[in-house]
Formats: structure tokens, sequence, C-alpha cells
């Protein structure tokens, strides 16, 4: 079989130097069609450092529900045995739950709120679709933290995402705090894809879902990367929103606090850059880490119309 060329080689027994990213970062610019609520001066911003923080984006009353409702899902016994449930390595207590937006209507409205909808379309320059959701726990004393890593290091090797068009927004559903191991990220990492050296063995999810061990760029890279940009966290009330662009480098600490540190996640792709075969040559990872099936394009949803559409410009689809 004819092995076909990877754009971004990672993964490996060898070491490769890093390089500068391939695609574009604003997807929509010279697309007058993608219009969009973000204005220059955050097209910019998000070109150079990769990521957006709008602090109390959402009230805090609005996203209390959401907390109240994963607290209800907690006790679902059936729920929590399932695969879609990560266990903290330290202390059990339940890291993340995937597919979101599949186990609950409120989530999946959530995901196709017009502000946010329009900003992720046009950055992605295209409809978009949902790839993964989940949701961060970290309970106080006991949420352990994340190594370095860029998402999309994961999702071309284990998913087989073919180009660097997806967006992450995570929303805080409490309050992000220094002590309570928030989102760290390295402004400007976006720009560079660095090749990691380590072969991926199936299945590698049940594992790496706890500890990233694959796909954790050198010390070396890192550093260089750091020396840079710096090292920015993002801290805020609940209701504050994170978009990150799929490359950009991250990590997060223990969580040291009393307090809990509970975040969302929702990764947007294009619909022109549906998953195809893992490129690490490993099987298909589950729907709930890599949807395959459900790529058909966003619609809005919206729960204030006579509030939203004040603050976003229509689009001209
Ligand atoms: O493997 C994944 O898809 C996930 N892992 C990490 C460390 N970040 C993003 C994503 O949820
Ligand atoms: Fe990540």
């Amino acid at each position: 079989m004819i092995k076909k060329h990877d754009p971004f080689p990672t993964r490996l027994k060898k070491h490769l130097d890093p390089f500068t990213r391939l695609d574009p970062i604003v997807h929509s610019r010279n697309q007058r069609r993608w219009e969009g609520p973000l204005d220059e001066v955050a097209l910019s911003r998000y070109e150079r450092d990769g990521f957006l923080w709008f602090e109390g984006f959402f009230s805090k009353e609005r996203v209390e529900p959401f907390f109240d409702e994963l607290r209800e899902m907690a006790k679902d016994e059936k729920l929590m045995e399932s695969d879609q449930i990560i266990r903290d390595p330290a202390s059990g207590a339940i890291r993340s739950v995937f597919g979101m937006h599949e186990l609950s209507e409120n989530f999946d409205r959530l995901t196709r709120d017009p502000r946010i909808l329009g900003m992720v379309r046009q950055l992605l320059g295209s409809e978009v679709y949902i790839h993964q959701s989940r949701i961060n726990d970290k309970f106080g004393f006991e949420g352990s933290g994340f190594d370095w890593h860029s998402d999309f290091e994961t999702w071309h090797a284990e998913d087989g995402m073919p180009r660097m068009r997806a967006v992450s927004a995570s929303l805080m559903l409490t309050e992000n705090t220094e002590f309570n191991g928030p989102l760290m990220l390295i402004p400007g990492s976006h720009h560079v894809f660095v090749p990691c050296v380590g072969e991926t063995p199936d299945m590698n999810w049940q594992d790496s879902l706890k500890a990233q061990r694959l796909g954790v760029p050198d010390r070396k890279g890192l550093g260089w990367m750091a020396d840079r940009g710096g090292i920015k966290a993002p801290k805020g009330p609940a209701g504050s929103l994170l978009l990150f662009e799929c490359n950009t480098l991250h990590a997060s600490n223990e969580n040291m606090s009393p307090w809990p540190r509970s975040n969302l996640f929702f990764v947007y792709n294009s619909v022109d850059n549906t998953l195809e075969k893992p490129f690490a040559g490993t099987t298909e990872r589950p729907e709930f880490l890599g949807n395959r099936k459900n790529t058909e394009a966003l619609t809005m949803h919206d729960d204030f119309p006579e509030l939203s559409n004040q603050g976003v410009k229509p689009l001209r689809a």
C-alpha cells in the first residue's frame, strides 16, 4: 500500500524539527461570505496569540444550571460506568465527561448559541460541526494537571483530522483562578507545528485522557516557544469564554484549592475538514472522541432572540 503524504508528521521514531504551520489561522480572510461578530482587532489578536478571552461572556446565572445538570448526571450510575467518563488517575474522581452535547439538550443548544457560532464560523470560514465535546472537572484538592500539548497534534495523529481548521470554545462553569488549575497557553505557539517523538499504540486514548504522555513536544521546543510567547492563564468568573485555535499549546496544573474548577469544551471543526484515517496508523477512536457520524452543519439556536440579535451581524450565507 502506498502511504499518503502526511503534511503534519508526528509520533515519529526520530526527532524532526518544528516547522511553520501550513494553514491559515483566520480562515475567513478574503471570503466576504463569512463576516461575523469579531472585529479586526480581535481577528488580529487571534492570529497573533492563537486564542481570545472573553471575561464574563455569559452571566453566572446563565451558566449555573449547566453545573447543576452535571451534578445530576453524576448520579446516573450507568453513565458513570461508560467509557465516556474518564476518572482522575490519582483520586478516582470524575475528570472528564465526553459527548456532552449528545447527553443533554441544554448542552446541545449551547453549542448552537448564535454569539459563539457566529465567531466560530468566522474563524473557520465555513459551516461547522462538533468534533468533540467534553467537560473537564477538577474537584477541590483533587484534580491533577495535564502536560503541554497541541490538540490538533492528537486529532491529526489519532483521529485523522486533515488540516488545522478547528477551534475549541471553553466555557468556565466555575470561577477560574490561579489556585484551581486554570488552562495555561503559550501565545503564538499555534504558528508552529511541533512533530512529537513516540509511536502510538492502539487504544492509546484509554491512557492518554488520564495523562498525556505521547504528543508532548520536547523540552527544547517548549522552551523555545515559551521564551518567545510567554505563558498566559486567563482567569475570570463563571460564564467567561475562551476560544483557542486547535494548534495552540496548552497545559494545566493541579487544583490545589478547596474549590472546584469545571470547564466545558466544545470543539468545532470545519465541514470541509472532516476526519480521514488516523495519520498515526492506529484504529479510529470512539465517536465520542472524534465524531464521524454527525457532521452536518450546525444551525443557530437562540434562547433570547431579542437580546442576541443586537450584537451579531447576520451572516450572508
Ligand atoms: O485526546 C483528545 O482528544 C483530548 N485530549 C487532550 C489532552 N486534549 C483535547 C482532547 O480532549
Ligand atoms: Fe487539550
